[in-house]
């Protein structure tokens, strides 16, 4: 591969609701370009991004793919880098994750459905990032493809500076090409075909159409400036050469997203995707700067860097893969400076040194050796000893550190058990490796239950994860109910004494304290005040009556979970001189404990979710209902292009199986967010429930006898 420079550099996210036809695109675009020797597909298991054996087995994205095509253009090669992303809801966040690395976004949308839930999703983290957005009306041979019907729905979602810069020539079946409405041209396909436009007459029953739209277009490009807009007074046009420019720092500035039109699997207008990207999005260079995440340094600047070879070197990692066989691989953007075969680099989070051996461009799975990467360019190199997605490195003497990603918490909770001692063994490292590749996925043990448990986006998130731990790592799992995280807390107050005293020959044992509990505010947690005034229990044993009740309060009192928002003021005891220690002491802490929480009115907290539903308007009603038999509060309700968006508060324990409620409830046309918002009472009639069954579970862990 060539090595090329920030203004011959484009990097592109393809991103849009699932099954909007991302990898199948990139795909035409690779076999228009000449990368690859015949139009992948992602039914066959053939699309160059969609690689994974999980992609392969459910035809569909599930993290960024990355491809490359080298494109020329009026006699100038230009490397264009595509980042394939999912448009499916539980990975969608992989789009967010890569914003920050590209130039443009490529918003892709289905032909036939116009904006969707998704689409709108990428939309806004667009807007969070300033991602000049083009976007592409896919799927215009399907049946019942409608340009009209699906630029309204643009328009609807995100407002009158959406602008097409194209139009379809035919649709359905018959769609043969595109009118350049900026070059006043058109060019045909053949459906199916090489995908090499053939330029030629616009249609004449399409001139009319042709010659309203181009003048709309001029009109919209001239309003946001001035010079243009005399330009255009005057002579009622603005040439190409005047337009082309314009048009391209509108978009930049996000002042103008253009739509044109394709069909990726017909490959008809795959070329002209990639004429426009030249055209039209910001190369690398063009970036005023990239500012760090921090200071760096004592004087408290925030470091930043020109998208410069000039500058000192730096690269940051977005993307993370766990290769069975190669090991990690990281992909990365440079920022500044120029990366050679071999360099070696600070990671500025763990100070270590690492080397960059091999350093390639990706083309799907396949690494294409480069001897060296210019700023704005994007590569991937394995075998780093301990980067992770999120690092940055660069020249140890100019550390800088960009931004990294903010994404929510996961929504959903299994608990996991080995299938084997032998699975056992394996699933720690195994979870750990695909947690490296995968932002979204967490895994811990229960404290109470000392069960391994699982998190991650949804359903489908967690049997990906364990289908990769079968076939990468032989691991087999079963997954058990999600568990919820119940708590215990108190809504009275208690005045106790807690004594322990044993005599059994030689040493005995004494410890004894009076304490005081009553709530604290959710959230308090656990508050221990010292109120013990001239020696009735000496300093020393203090500490221990506070370990002791912690202890207990861990374990919890009504069923096992721990107990939380609440104060013990230790304000009295008495000791002796021989038989008192530290553990007497946490007995008489314990036993306290236990006596107040018998008279503190203790009540069990459930954790309650913020969750947000977008979906289309008809469906309102039934998630409303649905809602309510879930024993949510709904917060707020909005309207947005057809959409309306539902607020609420729910308890986790209803919506633990809600991504698939949802989709059979909506046909999959809704997707939701769900975060961990706040703690709140059990209502008392499911209280009694809850304890039975988490003491049934708990059956053979019994109590250590005190
Ligand atoms: N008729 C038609 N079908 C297409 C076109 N592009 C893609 N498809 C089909 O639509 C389905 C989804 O295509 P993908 O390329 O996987 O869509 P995607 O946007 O990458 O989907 P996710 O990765 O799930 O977000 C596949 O069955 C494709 O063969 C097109 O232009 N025309
Ligand atoms: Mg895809």
């Amino acid at each position: 591969m060539k090595i090329y420079s920030g203004e011959n550099i484009r990097n592109v996210a393809l991103v849009g609701h699932g099954h909007a036809g991302k990898t199948t695109l990139a795909s035409a675009m690779l076999y228009t370009a000449g990368a690859i020797p015949r139009l992948g597909r992602v039914d066959d298991g053939s699309a160059t991004t969609d690689y994974d054996d999980e992609e392969i087995a459910r035809k569909m994205s599930i993290s960024v793919g990355a491809a490359v095509v080298e494109w020329g253009k009026a006699g100038v090669t230009t490397k264009i880098n595509i980042l394939d992303t999912p448009g499916f809801n539980m990975f969608v966040h992989e789009a967010k994750m890569v914003l920050p690395v590209v130039d443009a976004a490529i918003v892709v949308v289905d032909g036939v459905a116009g904006v969707e839930v998704v689409t709108q999703r990428v939309w806004n983290y667009c807007e969070e990032y300033k991602t000049p957005r083009l976007i592409v009306v896919n799927r215009m041979d399907r049946d019942r493809a409608n340009a009209e019907r699906v630029l309204e729905s643009l328009i609807n979602a995100f407002g009158r500076n959406v602008i097409p810069i194209e139009l379809p020539i035919g649709s359905e079946k018959s769609l043969s090409g595109v009118v350049d409405l900026v070059r006043m041209k058109a060019y045909t396909y053949e459906l199916g075909g090489n995908g090499k436009g053939k330029e030629t007459e616009i249609p004449a029953n399409m001139r009319a159409q042709v010659q309203e739209s181009h003048e709309q277009l001029v009109e919209l490009v001239a309003e946001g400036d001035d010079k243009l807009m005399e330009e255009f007074f005057e002579k009622g046009t603005i040439p190409e050469e005047d337009l082309i420019p314009a048009l391209h720092n509108a978009i930049r500035e996000d002042k103008l997203f253009p739509v044109i039109f394709s069909s990726g699997l017909g490959n008809v207008g795959a070329d002209r995707v990639m004429d426009f990207i030249i055209d039209y999005t910001p190369a690398p260079s063009e970036h005023e700067w990239v500012q760090g995440e921090a200071p760096t340094s004592g004087n408290g600047d925030v470091p930043k860097r020109h998208e410069s070879d000039t500058e000192p070197v730096s690269l940051y990692v977005f993307k993370t893969v766990s290769d069975a066989f190669s090991g990690r691989i990281s992909y990365f953007k440079v920022f500044s400076g120029v990366v050679k075969n071999e360099a070696a680099m600070q990671n500025f989070r763990t100070g270590t040194l690492e080397k960059l051996s091999h350093i390639s461009t990706m083309q799907g799975k396949t690494a294409v050796p480069v001897t060296e990467l210019h700023a704005g360019d994007i590569g991937a190199v394995a075998k780093l000893k301990d980067t992770l997605t999120g690092d940055t490195m660069g020249d140890k003497s100019a550390p800088i550190q960009y931004p990294r990603v903010k994404l929510p918490e996961p929504a959903i909770t299994f608990a996991i058990e080995p299938k084997s001692r032998a699975d056992e063994d394996k699933l720690g490292p195994g979870i750990h490796k695909l947690m490296e590749e995968d932002a979204m996925l967490r895994f811990f043990r229960d404290p109470q239950t000392k069960e391994f448990l699982i998190a991650g986006t949804g359903q489908q998130h967690i049997e990906v994860t364990v289908a990769k731990l079968k076939k990468r790592y032989h691991t087999e799992v079963v997954l058990k109910a999600p568990k919820v995280p119940y708590r215990e807390t108190i809504r009275g107050k208690a005045d106790v004494q807690g004594r322990h005293k044993k005599q059994t020959g030689g040493h005995g044992q004494y410890g004894d304290c009076k304490i005081k509990m009553e709530p604290l505010p959710r959230g308090g947690d656990f508050e221990f005040v010292n109120d013990i005034f001239g020696g009735a229990i000496p300093k020393n044993f203090i500490p221990p009556v506070e370990k002791g009740i912690r202890d207990a309060a861990a374990r919890g009192y009504l069923a096992g979970f721990p107990v939380v928002d609440f104060r013990v003021t230790l304000y009295d005891g008495s000791y002796h001189d021989v038989d008192s220690n530290d553990l007497s002491f946490q007995m008489a802490g314990r036993i306290a404990f236990k006596k107040a929480m018998e008279v503190a009115k203790p009540t069990l907290l459930e954790p309650v979710m913020a969750v947000e539903i977008t979906a289309p308007d008809e469906f309102a009603g039934s998630i409303m209902g649905d809602l309510n038999s879930r024993r949510g509060r709904i917060q707020g309700m909005d309207n947005k292009a057809g959409n309306t968006i539902v607020k609420a508060e729910v308890p986790m324990a209803e919506m633990l199986t809600y991504g698939v409620d949802l989709t059979s409830m909506t046909q999959g046309r809704a997707s939701f967010n769900m975060e961990m918002h706040h703690y709140d009472a059990v209502p008392g009639q499911l209280q009694e429930k809850i304890i039975e069954k988490a003491k049934a579970e708990r059956g053979e862990v019994k109590e250590e006898e005190e």
